[in-house]
């Protein structure tokens, strides 16, 4: 699936260029990356609050996959990759591929890696030249020496929602801020910057009165600046994430942007980790359906391999058609992301992307929780097992659609990024127009019949008045997603047959498009 997309959108010469250390990648997740990850299983982060002389310590000791997998990010560019941009607009497409393959064996270490993709892409958005060079050769470095995460410390006690609501104060000093406040979910405490928001003094309530600051969160000695680790939280997966709560005890930060409008300035860092968040989502279902395939042709039962029972066959393809949809659609908005950052985007494209964002994250989150579930069930008993190495999938995906915005914050989102339904329109009529496989049509038809049931809902529910329009915003955006993800992969079919004489992505289009593509009733 990754190679034939591959071939399809990046031209013959760069394909040529990049496969190297794409196939670098596919070997150390599959081997060195795979081996450790389970040799790590039982391991977690560990807190150590105090010294044996009664000294405030707050020190963080990772799992051994997570130092090793820092290294190999840092020497593989997996955040470098799209700041380089050796490749312009494509760069962040190669990036999203390192990133696709690194993930399933490194017990999410995307998560701070996207964190730090996010404040590279925000600082340098800023226009803050002083902690451009400050911070960007580090965030951006492939020496493992010189590479540094970053943290977005956003949630608070009242919620992970409604940033606006956030408590923590910012009072001015002769060097910049001091933080005041309790973070209730940092991920990766174990970063060394981290961008977070904070009211300076006397700012008025709301997301407009919050300010994004940039801190180093420990001094020349490895100490806490000012920062209280109170606990690593104990959670249902990304356990090996140390997810902490803080206080900020007068925390030393600097403005990043302007004393205001804290929640418009963060916004870039969503934008990357939704981006990532679909990426992930996508790499982990394609761990799950090639471990749950290869163990269908292994597994003998009622007299044959399970790959040879039609009901089994049957679970497989319904699985394999989710994991290929999301898939077009991640990488789709990666493509997106990577135009818009190399500015060649056009007016439209770039209302779609703002569109797709949560649209693609949302659908995304909730294929992997449904084909990780379904993944264990295929293996019955076994995929219930700690030691098999498989119910983390499940709990690892679980996260995807409730961190970076739950699926309905996501759905209002969606709401408030819609003017017209045209770009959207653009698109999936440039995926449908050039489609001339008659084993296609149906499927072309589901796409474009499901896109104007939306579009006629919208218009209906905009009438109907905001309460309509909110209860219905999940299905919609749903429906927009699963809209979008069946025309890219018509598209992605069409090609296929067409340059590679191969009928998988067919047949994953005419399944995907009987799967339930419409959910609006
Ligand atoms: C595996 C890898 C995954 C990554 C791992 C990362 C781990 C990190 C874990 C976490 O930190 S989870 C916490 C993440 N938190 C969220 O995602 C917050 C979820 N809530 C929302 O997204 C809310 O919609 C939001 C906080 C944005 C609502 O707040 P407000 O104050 O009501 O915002 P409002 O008024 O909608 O927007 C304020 C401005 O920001 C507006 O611009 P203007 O000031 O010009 O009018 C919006 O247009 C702009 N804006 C909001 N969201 C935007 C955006 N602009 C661009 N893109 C967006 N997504």
């Amino acid at each position: 699936m990754l190679r034939s997309y591959l071939a399809r959108v990046f031209p013959i010469d760069v394909l040529r260029e990049i496969e190297g250390s794409l196939a670098e990648m596919g070997r150390l997740a599959g081997v060195d990356l795979y081996q450790l990850q389970l040799a790590d299983r039982l391991n977690e982060p560990r807190l150590t609050q105090w010294d044996a002389w009664g000294n405030r310590i707050d020190k963080i000791e990772l799992t051994p996959l997570w130092r090793v997998a820092e290294r190999i990010a840092a020497e593989h560019g997996v955040v470098a990759t799209a700041y380089e941009q050796k490749h312009g607009s494509l760069s962040r497409v190669h990036q999203c591929a390192l990133a696709y393959l690194f993930t399933p064996s490194t017990d999410i270490y995307s998560c701070p890696l996207a964190m730090t993709d996010g404040a590279a892409r925000t600082l340098l958005g800023s226009g803050n030249q002083a902690l451009i060079d400050r911070a960007l050769p580090h965030l951006t470095a492939r020496d493992a020496n010189e590479f540094w995460t970053a943290g977005q410390w956003m949630t608070e006690l009242t919620g992970g929602s409604d940033v606006g609501l956030s408590e923590t104060v910012a009072k001015p000093d002769a060097n910049g801020y001091r933080l005041y406040g309790r973070k209730w979910f940092t991920s990766a405490i174990s970063s060394q910057i981290a961008l977070t928001l904070a009211r300076p003094e006397g700012n008025p309530p709301g997301g407009r009165g919050l300010a994004l600051f940039y801190l180093e969160t420990r001094d020349e000695h490895g100490r806490p600046r000012n920062i209280e680790i109170n606990r690593l939280k104990d959670k249902l997966g990304t356990r090996k994430v140390p997810t902490a709560e803080l206080n900020l005890v007068g925390t030393p930060a600097q403005l990043v942007k302007g004393t205001t409008d804290g929640v418009r300035n963060i916004a870039p860092v969503l934008n990357i980790t939704r981006l990532w968040n679909g990426i992930s989502a996508v790499a982990l279902m394609r761990r799950g359906v090639a471990l749950a395939s290869d163990y269908a042709g292994k597994r003998v039962a009622f007299g044959a391999p399970l790959s040879e029972k039609p009901l089994h066959a049957d679970t497989l393809a319904g699985l394999e058609a989710e994991s290929e949809a999301a898939f077009h659609l991640a990488f789709y908005v990666a493509e997106l992301t990577g135009q818009s950052e190399t500015h060649e985007i056009s007016e439209d494209d770039a209302l779609l992307l703002r569109l797709l964002t949560p649209v693609m994250k949302l659908t995304t989150g909730k294929q992997a929780v449904m084909v990780a579930s379904e993944v264990l069930e295929c293996f019955g008993g076994a995929g219930y097992v700690e030691d098999t190495g498989l119910p983390v999938l499940l709990r690892d995906s679980q996260v995807l659609p409730i961190w970076e915005g739950t699926t309905n914050v996501l759905a209002l989102d969606t709401l408030r990024a819609i003017d017209s339904l045209r770009p959207l329109q653009l698109a999936v009529t440039r995926c449908l127009e050039t489609v001339r496989d008659h084993d296609l049509a149906d499927a072309v038809r589901v796409a474009r019949t499901s896109l104007d049931h939306a579009t006629s809902w919208l218009a209906e529910a905009r009438s109907a008045g905001q309460p309509a329009l909110e209860a219905g915003a999940r299905r919609f955006a749903l429906t927009l997603g699963r809209t979008m993800e069946l025309s890219l992969l018509i598209k992605h079919a069409q090609w296929s047959h067409d340059q590679e004489q191969d009928r998988q992505s067919t047949a994953a289009a005419r399944r995907f498009a009987q799967s339930g593509v419409d959910l609006i009733f």
